[in-house]
């Protein structure tokens, strides 16, 4: 029974739904977030605000404020003056204007933080927040991507409100000839509405100084070792000085990728006033004072041969900013995978990110997903102008496994894309022919029902281009005790990253599942990454826990060869026990083992103690992965209102970890998806007032909004990383939009080609339906 070979790799974990180790504190309610931290001495934070969009700052008042009892200090950028503060996007390629921590003699949007109040209490803090009277000279503010076009300049010390710039300014004119030459051209004009991210748990920090100097740091964020490089980089702080600690996060969705001015303030505020300092974002800032996402305009442009074979492209894109923004050049990434998976041969495009005088931008779950959006409605237009179907047309396009390798125009090279064999897939599960049929019948009864697919491919885990993603680290260690301690530099904000990288570790080292505990929480723990960024977790940090647990697999055998007098190759760890092969058979725990390893060190090899491993991972440049969706919807046309019937996801995210967290992974996306095509929007009066700002005008999709999803995995092609995983953490969220509004299309044919309006509210349906203005 016994075999030479390690059993990590039968799977007993890898590719199974294990409970996750996350959900009994959870459900429980024993999460920790940053909320639940307390330390003595701590003081509370509120923020006063600006209340208008645009203006210089006359006066600042505190002394209402001050004379407040339990006020303890009001903090402006004066008093901040002393610090150099250099606020860093670790995502942008061009540099964009200087930020200010808090508003330094102008304001730049609603919301924009004015002074800072330290309390006794939060109680106190807001009401000497109110007492606080800022006079400003209000000017016109800058608030569509027109008035951005058009209007002042945001940022009076730039040459023009553009923030970022790519592609060629110019027409291309051999690119226009193609275009105006095809059998077919088809055009898309349309506006992706401004989303909040709406994490459960909005942004927190409590920051505390210690009398040396050093300062711990408990923040909601996407990677504590990651947000310790950057404080200790805008600060100019020795890197060891900033410790994060960031435990269970609700929820980012990019949004806490990095720290931003709130953060940086309450941490400077801790150093300048040496008490310990609390802030928690409430969901009235959360919805207009957080960075945003989205709000983007594009047209694109498609040519099609006779045959409906893609001839040439051209996108002319634009994005609001935003006043600072933080993850504002996702231009590059939108045009790389437009027609990322498509036989297109010559493509050229306008890429340009406007400054307003709103809330800045940040990533958002999939932050280049409009691409897909763009081509795959621009497809099903083209497939009905046609008279193809729209299956058909995306099947001639599309590139198969077999055509590949394949360079596209924009110099990606593509290895190992899935979207057709996906597509193939999914219409074993979708049987079209049946469903026209209904929906022809359904029709004929006034109901209206709709179908639509997309395709996608995903770029995940990149460690290319953006340095501080570059690799990920694991440091393993057998305890004293026999179990195994995992410090991991992933990060769950909810992913389930404890549990599958224990699931990866007991795998391959051959102990339970049980006796691996995993950490992520801690960045003076070590084990320097990224954490939970463009969908690369179980890539890179499951690489780095493979790799890792090879390691300290080998030093296990190795150390009891050596002590126990056998050849390595006759030791296999299983199920946490040692047990030895060839002529005189017998087992060990590795409890033994590792008391010996730490107690005995004379007894180890080389008289080396202790059974540690660590390893730093470099995941392949970029892994991709691909899906395609069905949806069917019906349309109620008395009402406007969408019901969504059905749902399928064919995906191939490579070796799966754990399914039901794949699984979790998309349905999150999608109903994220589901939200923004449907309700979802922040919207801007004239002056820049943002005008949704509590759930009640902010549309969030509940339970009755998102169907049960029917899911298919297609594992046969195992990536090229380190376990042939492949990421999904954003896929739904970028597939998900274009496979429900070509549906809703679909079912509305009857009255006419649907406008692409974001959201298909209820009365935007009506109006198109009705054929009349929208009320
Ligand atoms: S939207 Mo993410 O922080 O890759």
């Amino acid at each position: 029974m016994d075999d030479a070979r390690p059993a990590a790799t039968t799977g007993r974990y890898i590719g199974q739904r294990v409970a996750r180790k996350e959900d009994t504190r959870l459900l429980t309610g024993r999460g920790v977030y940053v909320d639940d931290v307390g330390v003595p001495g701590m003081l509370h934070v509120a923020f006063h605000r600006s209340p208008i969009a645009r203006g210089r700052i006359r006066s600042i008042d505190l002394s209402a404020a001050r004379a407040l009892p339990g006020v303890f200090a009001l903090v402006t950028a004066d008093d901040l003056a002393r610090f150099k503060v250099d606020m860093l996007s670790f995502f942008l390629a061009q540099p964009v204007v200087p930020v200010p921590v808090l508003a330094n003699g102008r304001v730049t949007y609603v919301g924009d933080p004015v002074v800072m109040v330290v309390a006794q209490d939060r109680y106190l803090a807001e009401d000497a927040a109110g007492l606080i009277v800022v006079e400003y000279d209000e000017e016109d503010p800058v608030v569509t991507l027109d008035d951005a076009k058009t209007g002042a300049l945001v940022h009076p010390d730039t040459d023009s409100n553009v923030a970022a710039a790519t592609g060629a300014e110019e027409l291309d004119e051999d690119l226009e000839a193609a275009l105006a030459a095809a059998a077919h051209l088809e055009t898309l004009a349309f506006r992706h509405q401004r989303i909040s991210q709406s994490p459960m748990e909005t942004r927190g920090v409590v920051a505390q100084p210690h009398g040396s100097g050093e300062l711990t740091v408990y923040l909601s964020c996407q990677g504590p070792q990651l947000c310790a490089r950057w404080f200790a980089q805008a600060l100019e702080l020795p890197q060891t000085s900033i410790r994060v600690i960031s435990k269970d996060v609700g929820g980012s969705f990019g949004l806490k990728g990095q720290p931003w001015r709130e953060e940086v303030a309450v941490v400077l505020g801790a150093m300048l006033l040496r008490r310990p300092l609390k802030w928690i974002e409430d969901r009235l800032e959360n919805l207009t004072a957080a960075n945003q996402a989205r709000e983007q305009e594009i047209t694109l442009r498609a040519a099609f041969d006779a045959e409906g074979r893609l001839v040439a492209s051209h996108a002319d894109y634009g994005l609001n900013n935003g006043a600072y923004p933080q993850g504002a050049d996702s231009n590059i990434a939108v045009m790389m995978f437009l027609w990322g998976a498509h036989k297109l041969p010559a493509f050229s495009f306008r890429a340009r990110g406007w400054f307003t005088n709103t809330v800045g931008l940040a990533a958002y779950r999939g932050p280049w997903a409009i691409e897909s959006l763009a081509r795959e409605v621009l497809l099903d237009r083209a497939a009905r102008r046609m008279g193809i179907d729209p299956i058909e047309l995306r099947r001639r396009n599309l590139i198969r496994r077999s055509d590949q390798p394949w360079t596209t125009p924009m110099g990606l090279e593509l290895t190992d894309i899935s979207p057709a064999e996906c597509l193939d897939v999914l219409l074993q599960k979708v049987d079209v022919a049946a469903f026209r049929a209904e929906q022809a019948a359904a029709r004929r009864e006034g109901r209206y029902l709709g179908i639509g697919f997309a395709t996608y491919i995903e770029p995940t885990a990149g460690s290319t281009g953006v340095a501080v993603l570059m690799s990920e680290s694991a440091h393993l260690r057998v305890e004293p005790t026999g179990t195994v301690t995992a410090v991991v530099s992933t990060h769950s904000q909810g992913h389930g990253t404890q549990t599958t990288m224990a699931q990866v570790i007991a795998d391959r080292l051959g102990v339970p599942y049980e006796h691996v505990e995993v950490y992520e929480d801690d960045s003076s723990r070590g084990g320097y990454g990224s954490g939970a960024y463009g969908s690369r977790q179980a890539v890179a940090g499951g690489g780095a826990c493979i790799r890792a647990a090879d390691l300290l697999l080998a030093r296990i055998r190795e150390s009891a060869a050596h002590i126990l007098g056998v050849r390595t190759d006759d030791i296999v760890l299983r199920n946490g026990v040692l047990h030895v092969t060839g002529d005189k058979p017998q087992t060990v725990s590795l409890r033994d083992l590792a008391d010996i390893a730490y107690g005995d060190p004379d007894r180890m090899p080389d008289g080396h103690a202790g059974l540690e491993a660590q390893y730093r991972y470099r995941p392949p440049p970029i892994t991709m992965t691909s899906a395609a969706h069905a949806c069917i919807v019906e349309v109620d046309a008395q009402t406007g209102f969408v019901k969504i019937r059905r749902w399928v996801t064919s995906e191939d995210c490579g070796n799966m970890i754990n399914p039901a967290i794949v699984e979790g992974q998309i349905a999150g996306g999608l109903a994220q998806a589901i939200g923004s095509v449907l309700m979802e929007e922040v919207s801007f009066d004239a002056r820049g007032n943002p005008t949704a700002v509590t759930y009640k005008d902010y549309m969030l999709p509940t339970i009755f909004d998102v169907p049960e999803f029917e899911y298919h995995h297609d594992a046969s092609m195992p990536s090229q990383a380190e376990g042939g995983f492949r990421g999904v953490g954003e896929g739904g969220c970028i597939v998900g939009p274009p496979t429900l509004v070509n549906a809703i299309a679909d079912a509305l044919i009857p009255f006419g080609e649907l406008e692409l309006e974001l959201p298909l509210t209820p009365a935007r349906l009506l109006a198109h339906i009705e054929q009349r203005p929208e009320i």
